[in-house]
Parts: structure tokens; C-alpha cells; sequence
């Protein structure tokens, strides 16, 4: 096979590229987020986001990922190819430009260059990827040929070249994550199938195959979801396995300016809402402009529209967000040219002009839904009605809990210790499931800044629980009064006692369970704690190694062999079963003392995580019940 090389000249140019290089393997975590997990997976996502570009304009219907062997990926797709001819400007390859240019994307380099990627998203991380990949190679089919060239550490390392022919089109990209650059390289194959489902979903009719070929066997999944957004919905209720309220799932799209939002949603005859949204495919956990636009519309239509016929009688206030939210479903995705990201962890979209598209459409829209479907219609006013009820429920039994906490003198919960520092961003409180853990926390904390409160009694049940049920639980009120913010539509973060809140438990499936359980909690009655980053899990340890005077702890089992390998022979490993099973000097050094405890701090997204799970668990149905409790057997002696 003849070998034709694609020779070009370095100018300039060269140099910024390197200069741009530099820049992304000295602060990775400007480009990518992280260099942990997150980042890891990150370099994935920013790969197929180039294809799924592809696939927006229309030329590529079929994505692959493989995670292979030594945790190497490749990402291919049926586009037209990266485009291989020089680009005037930098006298190289437009294929070596994406690749090397920082920033350049479909774009390469320029408006007047020829190539634009028509409706593009994304398509700038691909130079980034390659800077931080031990190597990578990129082939092209285009033009009847098949073109080929490879990196180190984003360093050309051959030139373009020729090395074949061939009948199709598409692109494959091939890398290896530098070990350098990254604290972990093990890519988790869940993370990448639920991050790559959600773009099957949200870019209906292109399909999206993953295969893990890292086992002995070849684990492989191939979505398309010719439905889009309705097929995520539709997703979530049977995954959940949730009863729904009516049949059709509604579905709203609007079109302003080349900005497109898409909506589809459906209530469930569950307590909760379930939002998720996503701006240019990015799922933004903290919402923005787009959540507000659909909750203040939804609100406005269902008192408008409730009064025009009825459904809300005159002696009726009001619905308030809440109520018409209740039970719902809602998936909403929209698609703009300047995203703007905000936020701390830059999960919340801010473009002002997304909140009127978003708010006017649904206004319109559900309106003529309600309309058409009376029968629809009716269902959901009795669950807005109902829901309606229950708040008004719950605000006497507010009132009635504050009538008596103000009778009594000490209005802080019986078992609570707290801190003398009364600077509430100085000060943590732990929240410990059980008693024995507890005292040993009492006495090892740190009672200038650290606060603990036991937990005692049987947990309500979120899953059925509406807020009025929350001011009667004798297990949640004393966490509900001890953080001294409130509930719900009431919430107060400023009322805040304590900015560090940290759940601690045993670091077993139990101890798991309940943290998910607290999270869930957290999620559905205090979420701005979550949201503001104040909730934590402290992580204490698993295994105690002993050598003569020589103490070390190991938070997982690989820590612990690579531990126990360095301490030498006749190493003593004990494993905790339990908190309880250290004594106060122990938990204080190896879990709570700020100098060097190993914490999560909890994110919105992890939340929802934990409140999915927490469906399952606690839902109405049995059976996925009993299927997730075979599955997890640990599970089975808890009173769910
Ligand atoms: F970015 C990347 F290099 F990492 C990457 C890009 C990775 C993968 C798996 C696919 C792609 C990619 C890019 N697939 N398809 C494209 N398409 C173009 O770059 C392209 C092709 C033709 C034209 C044209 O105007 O003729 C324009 C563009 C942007």
C-alpha cells in the first residue's frame, strides 16, 4: 500500500500550540474540572461531544465508545470525517489543528476558513483531551481514503498521513489518559453508560453503543431512543417503576432566535418532583434560567387556566410551585449558541433570554394540552388540589411545633452537644446514627468547634412522607431544630447553625444506607443545604494496620494491601466493623479531625443519585423492591 505523506510546514503557529499545551498540562483542572474521577471520565465525554456534533448536523447517526483493555478508549463515529485538507492560515491539516489548537473546534481557527460545524455545541475539547493523553491517534476516513496521525502528550509525534483506502466515512479516536496527569485511570463503566444514555436521550434517533472490554467477557449496550426527551420520562417511571397518572407524556417544544428548548413531562402519583435539565446536553443539577422559566410558567398556567374553568373554585387560593410540581416528572432540554454556565461548580445556566423562550412556550403550550386533554386536565388538578391540602397541613403542624419549642426552656434537642464557638461558618455538627458511636464522637471531637448529634428512633419514610409528616417524626426534628433553618418552602439558609454538616456512619452497606437516606432527606426538605455545599459524608476508616508502634488506617482495601505490602511481614490487620468499635482518640484521628480526615463534600448531582435509589427502595411498588434488596442482600433485615 503506497504511503503518502502530508508534509507542511512549521511556522509561528507551532509555537502557540506549544505555549497552549503548557497551559493545559500545568492546570488541567482549568480545562477539565479535575483530575480525579470526574476529569477522568471528562475527557470521554468531551471526545463524543465532538461526534455528537457531528451527529446534530446531520451526517452521523452511530456512536461508539469502547473502554479497552488498560483502560484505553476509542470513540468512533459514521460522520463525514474530520476535514484533512491544509488550513491556509496555520499551513497544517484542519485534523491536526483540532487536535493541537486550543479552542479551535469545528471551527478551525476561523469564521472565514470554510468549515463550521452548523449547530454545533460543543467541539473544543478535543486539543485539550490530547494534552493530557499519554497518546493518542486519530483516524479518518474521508474521500474515499483513510488518514492517520498519533500524539504524545499532544505532541505530533507523526505527521498526517495516508495509509489506505476506504469505502466509508467517520472518525476514530483513540487515547490513553496520562497517568502523570491523573490520580486515577480506571474508567467506571456505570458512569460512562449513564452519562452516554443521557445523550442517547437527548439526541433522539442517534445510537450510542458502549462496550467494556476490560473482563473476561465483553459487557456491551446499545441505546437509541427515537422518542428523545418523552423516552427519558418514560425511562425514569418505568426504571423507578412508578405509577403514572395518565397515559400521553406531554410534550412542548419552542424555537426562538436559533435557540430551541424541548419539554417532556408526566405526573406520577408519587410525593416528589423529579427535574432534570440540561442546557447544549450538559446536565446543569443546579438549574437556571430554563428550570425557572418552566416553574414559573407550569405555576401561572395552572391558576390561570384552574380559575377559567373551574378546577379552582373562588374560595381557592392560589397554588403555590409546590403543588403543581408535586409528582411530576420533567425533562427539559435546550439548545443555544452562548451557553452561559454559572455558578461555583458551573452547573447552572444564566442566559436571561432561555428564561422567557422557556416560560412563553410553556405558558402556550400546556395551556392548549390542558385544553385538548380535559380528561388529563382533571387528574392533575386533584393531585395539584390535593398536594395543595397537605401544605396547608403542614403549616399548622409548623405552627403547633413552634407553639410548643417555644414554651419549653432549652429548646435545643436533648441530645445534642454542642459547641461553645457560636460562629456558625466556624463550627460542624455531626450527625451519628446510634448510640455507642455517638459517645465515642462526644468525647473525641473537638468541643470548641464540633457539635454532635445523636440520632435515634425509626426514620420516616421520605418516599410517602409529605412535610407535614416531617414535623412529627421524633427521628428528624431534633436534625430539623439542632441546623435551626427550617423546612421546605420555609427554609432559611441564613438560620444556618452550623456550615459543616457531616453525616457519619459505619463504612458498611448499613452505614451506607443510612447516609442515603439522610441525603435523600436533605434532598427533598432542605435542598439549598445541599445546594450550597454545606452537607458532607465523613469516611472513616476501614482497616486498622499494627506493626509494633508503627498505627496506620486504610479507608479502602486497596489502600490496605498497598499499606500492609509497605509495613512488612507479621502486620496486624484489624477491620472495623463499626464506628463504635473505636474508641474517642481513634474516631477523632482518623475521622473527624480537620487536619486529616478524608471528607465528601456532597453535590447536588449525588443527591439525586441517592434520591433515585431511595425510590427504588422505599417506592410503592414491591417488586422492584424485593429486586433491589435480592440484589442487595445486606438490605434485607432493614424495616423498609
Ligand atoms: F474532536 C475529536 F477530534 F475528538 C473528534 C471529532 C472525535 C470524534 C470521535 C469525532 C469527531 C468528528 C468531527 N466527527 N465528525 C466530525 N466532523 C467534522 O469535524 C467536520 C467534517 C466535515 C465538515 C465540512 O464542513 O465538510 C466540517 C466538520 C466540522
Amino acid at each position: 500500500m503506497a504511503e503518502e505523506k502530508l508534509q507542511h510546514e512549521y511556522g509561528g503557529s507551532q509555537i502557540q500550540v506549544l505555549e497552549g499545551l503548557e497551559a493545559v498540562r500545568k492546570r488541567p483542572g482549568m480545562y477539565i474540572g479535575s483530575t480525579g474521577e470526574k476529569g477522568l471520565h471528562h475527557l470521554v465525554y468531551e471526545v463524543v461531544d465532538n461526534a455528537i456534533d457531528e451527529a446534530l448536523a446531520g451526517y452521523c447517526n452511530h456512536i461508539e465508545v469502547k473502554i479497552k483493555q488498560d483502560n484505553i478508549i476509542q470513540v468512533t463515529d459514521n460522520g463525514r470525517g474530520i476535514p484533512v485538507d491544509i488550513q491556509p492560515k496555520l499551513g497544517i491539516p484542519a485534523v491536526t489543528v483540532v487536535f493541537t489548537v486550543l479552542h479551535a473546534g469545528g471551527k478551525f481557527g476561523g469564521e472565514d476558513s470554510g468549515y463550521k460545524v452548523a449547530g454545533g455545541l460543543h467541539g473544543v475539547g478535543a486539543s485539550v483531551v490530547n494534552a493530557l493523553s499519554e497518546w493518542l491517534e486519530v483516524r479518518v476516513c474521508r474521500d474515499g481514503a483513510e488518514y492517520r496521525q498519533s500524539f504524545r502528550r499532544g505532541v505530533e509525534d507523526d505527521p498526517l498521513e495516508k495509509v489506505g483506502l476506504a469505502q466509508t466515512t467517520g472518525t476514530t479516536v483513540t487515547f490513553k489518559p496520562d497517568p502523570e496527569m491523573f490520580e486515577v485511570l480506571e474508567f467506571d463503566y456505570d458512569t460512562l453508560n449513564r452519562r452516554l444514555r443521557e445523550e442517547a436521550f437527548l439526541n433522539a434517533g442517534v445510537r450510542i453503543t458502549i462496550t467494556d472490554e476490560r473482563g473476561d467477557e465483553p459487557v456491551q449496550e446499545s441505546m437509541c431512543y427515537e422518542g428523545g426527551v418523552k423516552s427519558f420520562v418514560d425511562y425514569i417511571h418505568k426504571k423507578n417503576k412508578q405509577n403514572v397518572l395518565h397515559d400521553e407524556i406531554v410534550y412542548l417544544k419552542g424555537e426562538v432566535n436559533g435557540s430551541i428548548a424541548e419539554i417532556a413531562m408526566q405526573y406520577n402519583d408519587s410525593y416528589h418532583e423529579m427535574m432534570l435539565s440540561f442546557a447544549n446536553n450538559v446536565h446543569t443539577p443546579d438549574g437556571g434560567t430554563h428550570e425557572e422559566g418552566f416553574k414559573s410558567a407550569l405555576t401561572r398556567v395552572f391558576n390561570d387556566f384552574g380559575r377559567a374553568k373551574g378546577y379552582l373554585k373562588d374560595k381557592d387560593a392560589n397554588f403555590k410551585g409546590g403543588d403543581v410540581r408535586e409528582g411530576l416528572t420533567v425533562v427539559i432540554s435546550v439548545k443555544l449558541t452562548e451557553a452561559q454556565f454559572e455558578g461555583q461548580t458551573k452547573a447552572k445556566l444564566g442566559n436571561t433570554e432561555i428564561r422567557t423562550l422557556v416560560s412563553g412556550m410553556v405558558y402556550e403550550k400546556f395551556k392548549e394540552f390542558l385544553e385538548e386533554n380535559p380528561a388529563v386536565a382533571r387528574t392533575i388538578y386533584d393531585k395539584a388540589l390535593t398536594a395543595a391540602r397537605a401544605r396547608t397541613a403542614a403549616q399548622k403542624a409548623r405552627e403547633l411545633v413552634q407553639r410548643k419549642s417555644a414554651l419549653e426552656t432549652n429548646r435545643m434537642p436533648g441530645k445534642l452537644a454542642d459547641c461553645r464557638e457560636k460562629d456558625p461558618t466556624q463550627t460542624e455538627i455531626y450527625i451519628v446514627e446510634g448510640d455507642s458511636a455517638g459517645g465515642s464522637a462526644k468525647m473525641g471531637r473537638d468541643s470548641r468547634i464540633q457539635a454532635i448529634l445523636p440520632l435515634w428512633g425509626k426514620m420516616i419514610n421520605v418516599e410517602k412522607a409529605r412535610l407535614d409528616k416531617v414535623y412529627g417524626n421524633e427521628k428528624m426534628m431534633p436534625v430539623v431544630t439542632a441546623l435551626g433553618c427550617g423546612l421546605g418552602d420555609d427554609f432559611d439558609l441564613s438560620k444556618l447553625r452550623y456550615h459543616k454538616v457531616f453525616i457519619m456512619a459505619d463504612a458498611d452497606v448499613d452505614g451506607s444506607h443510612i447516609c442515603t437516606l439522610m441525603l435523600t432527606f436533605f434532598f427533598r426538605f432542605m435542598r439549598p443545604l445541599i445546594e450550597n455545599g454545606h452537607v458532607y459524608i465523613a469516611q472513616p476508616p476501614l482497616f486498622k494496620l499494627t506493626r509494633g508502634k508503627d498505627v496506620r488506617y486504610a479507608y479502602s482495601e486497596p489502600e490496605m494491601s498497598r499499606m500492609s505490602a509497605e509495613m512488612g511481614q507479621n502486620t496486624k490487620i484489624n477491620r472495623y466493623k463499626g464506628l463504635g468499635e473505636m474508641n474517642p482518640e481513634q474516631l477523632w484521628e482518623t475521622t473527624m479531625n480537620p487536619e486529616n480526615r478524608v471528607i465528601v463534600q456532597i453535590s447536588i448531582e449525588d443527591a439525586q443519585k441517592a434520591d433515585e435509589t431511595f425510590s427504588i427502595l422505599m417506592g410503592d411498588k414491591v417488586e422492584p423492591r424485593k429486586e433491589f434488596i435480592e440484589k442487595n442482600a445486606h438490605y434485607a433485615n432493614l424495616d423498609v
